[in-house]
C-alpha cells in the first residue's frame, strides 16, 4: 500500500469511526440479524422436503445421544431454533471443516494398520483441530471379498467412534473386487453386483451416514479404466443413486471427486443425463503453493464447474472440495518431492491451509472443504505426497494442523449463538 493510499485509509477510518460511534446500538442488532439470516439461507437446502421428512421419521430414534438438551432436541450441536432438520441429528447445518483419512486402510499395500488405540488417538485429534466430517473408503473389496459374504466389523468400529464424538462421516463407495471386475480401477462387470453392495451398506448405516460418494476420481486414468467421457461412469451413477434413495431418500449422492479437469468430466455427467443423479457436486482442486497464482488456479477450477452446473440448470447445488493440500515436509529435497516438484516446508504448507480456508469458506455455494488428508503416510506414495498430513506419523501436529485448528474454530465460533453453543 502506498503512502497516498495509507493517508486516505486513514481518513476514511476517522469518517468511519464517527460513523460507527454514532449508531453502534442498531449496527449490532443488524449484524445479529443478518448473522441469523445468512445461517438460514446457507442451510436452506438442508431443509428435508416431504420424502426425506418422511424418511427422517421413519429411522430409528435410539441413537443414544448423550449430548442431547432441552433445546437441541436431536443433539447435533444447532440449536432447535436454527436446526434446518431439528428431528435429524446427521444435519448439524454449515460447518465447512473436513478431512479425508484413511481410517479404513488395513491391507499389505499400504502402512497404516489402525487398531482401535490408534483409531480413538485420530479421531481425538481431529476433534482437537475441528474437524466436522471426515472422508473414507468403504471398500467393496473389505466389505465382500466373496458374493454374498459380508464383513462390517471395522467399519461398524470407526462409525460408532466418529458417530459417538459427533463427526460425520462421508463415505466412498467403490472399487470393485476382485471377483466383480476385471482389476479394482474397471467397472464392475455386471451392476448389479456394485448395487446390491451399495444398498447393503446404505441401509446398515442409514441412521448414521448420510453422505455416500460414488466412486473417486472416475475421470483420472489411475481410478477409472478405460476412460470413455464418463460414458460407463454415468450409467453406474444412476443405477446406484436409485438404489441409494430407495433404500434411505434422505440421504445424499456426491459425485465422485473430479481431478484439477474435473469441468471436462462433469459437462461429460451433464451430457450423459446424469443431472438428476447426484446431489452435490465435488472437485479435487490441486495447486501447488510455491507459486503466486496458486489460489487463482483454484478458483478458475471452481469457476469452471460452477458456470457448467448453472448452464445446465444445477444453480442450486452446492460444490464440495473432498480433496485439496499439499505436502509440508521438515526439509524438502528431491526425494520427498511431489507432482509439482520441490515439495513446500511444513510452515509453507500452514500458510495453504490458511489461505484455503480463508478463501473458500467465503464462497457461498462452496459447503465443504477437505484437506487431503489428515496424517502423514509412511512409504506408500514413496514421494512428498506421503507428507499431505495435518500430523506427521507419529502423531505429532504440524504447524498446519494449529493452522487448521485456528481457522476453524474463527470461523464455527462466528455461527456459535446460531448453533445453541455457549
Ligand atoms: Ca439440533
Ligand atoms: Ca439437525
Amino acid at each position: 500500500m502506498d503512502t497516498s493510499a495509507r493517508n486516505r485509509s486513514i481518513c476514511l477510518w476517522g469518517i468511519l469511526s464517527v460513523f460507527l460511534f454514532s449508531c453502534v446500538q442498531p449496527a449490532c442488532a443488524t449484524a445479529t440479524h443478518t448473522k441469523a439470516s445468512e445461517w438460514k439461507r446457507r442451510n436452506a437446502h438442508l431443509v428435508p422436503d416431504e420424502k426425506e421428512n418422511k424418511a427422517i421419521l421413519a429411522l430409528d430414534q435410539d441413537y443414544s445421544v448423550p449430548w442431547r438438551t432441552a433445546t437441541d432436541s436431536d443433539g447435533d450441536g444447532v440449536d432447535d431454533v436454527y436446526d434446518p432438520s431439528p428431528m435429524d441429528w446427521r444435519e448439524n447445518g454449515y460447518d465447512p471443516f473436513a478431512v479425508l483419512a484413511f481410517l479404513s486402510w488395513y491391507h499389505d499395500w499400504n502402512a497404516y494398520k489402525y487398531d482401535c488405540d490408534a483409531l480413538k488417538k485420530v479421531v481425538d485429534l481431529m476433534k482437537d483441530a475441528g474437524v466436522g466430517m471426515v472422508r473414507f473408503d468403504f471398500l467393496w473389496q473389505d466389505i465382500e471379498p466373496r458374493p454374498g459374504e459380508l464383513h462390517f466389523e471395522k467399519y461398524d468400529y470407526i462409525v460408532d467412534l466418529l458417530t459417538e464424538r459427533q463427526v460425520r462421516v462421508l463415505g466412498i463407495l467403490g472399487y470393485s473386487v476382485s471377483w466383480a471386475g476385471k482389476a479394482w480401477n474397471y467397472p464392475p462387470y455386471d451392476d448389479e453386483t456394485f448395487v446390491r453392495y451399495v444398498r447393503q451398506v446404505i441401509s446398515r448405516y442409514k441412521n448414521k451416514i448420510k453422505y455416500w460418494e460414488i466412486w473417486n476420481e472416475p475421470d483420472s486414468r489411475t481410478y477409472w479404466v478405460p476412460q470413455d467421457d464418463m460414458k460407463r461412469y454415468t450409467e453406474l451413477l444412476k443405477k446406484v443413486y436409485e438404489a441409494a434413495k430407495a433404500v434411505d431418500p434422505s440421504c445424499k449422492i456426491v459425485l465422485g471427486g473430479m481431478t484439477n479437469s474435473g469441468y471436462y468430466a462433469i459437462k461429460n455427467v451433464y451430457r450423459n443425463g446424469g443431472k438428476d443423479y447426484f446431489d452435490v457436486v465435488n472437485i479435487h482442486p490441486f495447486a501447488n503453493p510455491l507459486r503466486a497464482k496458486a489460489m487463482m488456479d483454484v478458483l478458475a477450477i471452481y469457476r469452471n464447474v460452477r458456470r457448467e452446473m448453472d448452464k445446465n440448470g444445477d444453480q442450486d447445488k452446492k460444490i464440495w472440495f473432498t480433496e485439496i493440500g499439499a505436502p509440508g515436509v521438515e526439509r524438502p529435497n528431491k526425494e520427498n518431492a511431489w507432482w509439482e516438484g520441490i515439495s513446500p516446508t511444513e510452515k509453507q504448507q500452514a500458510a495453504w491451509v490458511t489461505d484455503v480456508y480463508g478463501r473458500l469458506t467465503g464462497l457461498d455455494d462452496v459447503e465443504k472443504v477437505f484437506w487431503a488428508f489428515f496424517r502423514d503416510n509412511l512409504g506408500h506414495f514413496k514421494s512428498g505426497v506421503d507428507f499431505f498430513g495435518l500430523v506427521r506419523w507419529d502423531f505429532t501436529p504440524k504447524p498446519s494442523f494449529f493452522a487448521y485448528k485456528k481457522r476453524a474454530h474463527a470461523v464455527m465460533d462466528e455461527w456459535r449463538p446460531f448453533r445453541g453453543e455457549p
